[in-house]
């Protein structure tokens, strides 16, 4: 369970503060919307944000309505983890070494086409907060599938269902042995605003992947985003976790999870009737989607039998 209570953050005026602004451009039940500004409440005002190209690109800096209370930059699409490194510096060289810098970015502009900024800040060990909003396609495009959407997902460059599985980003980022790596869901807002608080203070690089539905691309209704995030949690599609210096730990509703038969079945969230995206999802794909899952999860027990072996 998440530390903090929803009433520690209306009870004190730093973090009932609202630093993202209501009434942006942003659809109706955007799940990147939620994630930012829960994300910003743990962060608070000194930090400083650089956005790759994505739907957080143009919902924050459509002036003069630019939704973010602090100091947002739009970057290159494959740049922000290299701009962001950069800015850091430049605070550090004129005493402004407090702000967090941190980049937003969406799937397409971390696990795509700037995978190798992120690789060189994770080795680099640059001291920055780099954040994947996950929402699995392009979505400000039109919904072109990006290595992070699931098998089967339809978009408009998959319209017979995406061939590969989920690219596992958190995976490849802890392979660089940076001092913290985490997921979160926008369905629990308490263990995202506790990661942030808990990331703020470390030093180094820093990954935080959250899932954040998108009803226009999942096809879903707009009031069913934190259903459809807390459902990918239950059922172990995604499981919420950090890694602090190599130490795995599941949080939230994924600690019991570990056991399988806890569970919901799959198909619940891999459904037509649930996302419209999964509308050609048959037996076939399902059992290659549940290999999937097992898969992470034998990765995350490799882990954690790992640590027991340290320990001993
Ligand atoms: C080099 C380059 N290629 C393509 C684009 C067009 N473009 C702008 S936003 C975007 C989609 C970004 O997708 P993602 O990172 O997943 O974020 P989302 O839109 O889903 O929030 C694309 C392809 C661009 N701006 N720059
Ligand atoms: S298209 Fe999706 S990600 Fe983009 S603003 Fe709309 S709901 Fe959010």
């Amino acid at each position: 369970m998440a530390k903090t209570k929803i009433k520690d953050i209306i009870l004190n005026p730093d973090t009932k503060r609202e630093y993202f602004s209501p009434g942006n451009a942003t659809c109706q039940g955007c799940g990147l919307d939620l994630a930012l500004r829960w994300a910003m409440k743990a962060l608070g005002p000194k930090t400083a944000t650089v956005s790759p190209a994505s739907c957080a690109n143009v919902v924050t800096g459509l002036w003069p309505k630019s939704a973010p209370q602090w100091p947002w930059f739009n970057m290159a699409f494959a740049a922000s983890a290299a701009a962001a490194s950069g800015m850091k510096h430049g605070l550090v060289a004129k005493g402004k070494g407090d702000y967090n810098v941190i980049v937003w970015a969406g799937d397409g502009g971390t696990a795509d086409i700037g995978i190798q900024g992120l690789s060189g800040a994770a080795e680099r060990n640059e001291d920055i907060i780099y954040v994947m909003y996950d929402n699995e396609s392009y979505m400000n495009t039109g919904i072109q599938a990006s290595s992070s959407a699931p098998r089967g997902t339809v978009t408009t460059t998959t319209p017979y269902g995406k061939d590969q599985k989920k690219k596992n980003i958190p995976m490849i980022v802890a392979a660089h042995n940076v001092p913290y790596v985490a997921t979160c869901s926008v369905s629990d807002p308490m263990d995202l605003y506790d990661k942030f608080k808990k990331a703020k203070d470390i030093k180094g690089f820093r990954f935080i992947q959250i899932l954040t539905p998108c009803p226009p691309g999942w096809r879903h209704e707009a009031q069913y985003t934190i259903r459809q995030s807390a459902l990918a949690v239950d059922t172990g599609i995604f499981p919420l976790f950090e890694i602090e210096n190599g130490i795995l730990t599941l949080s939230g509703k994924s600690k019991r999870l570990h056991d399988p038969t806890k569970r919901k079945p799959i198909q619940e969230y891999y459904s037509k009737k649930n996302q419209g995206r999964f509308k050609l999802i048959n037996d076939g794909l399902l059992e290659e989607l549940e290999k999937d899952v097992k898969e992470w999860w034998s990765w995350i027990d490799r882990h954690l039998v790992y640590q027991e072996h340290l320990e001993l």
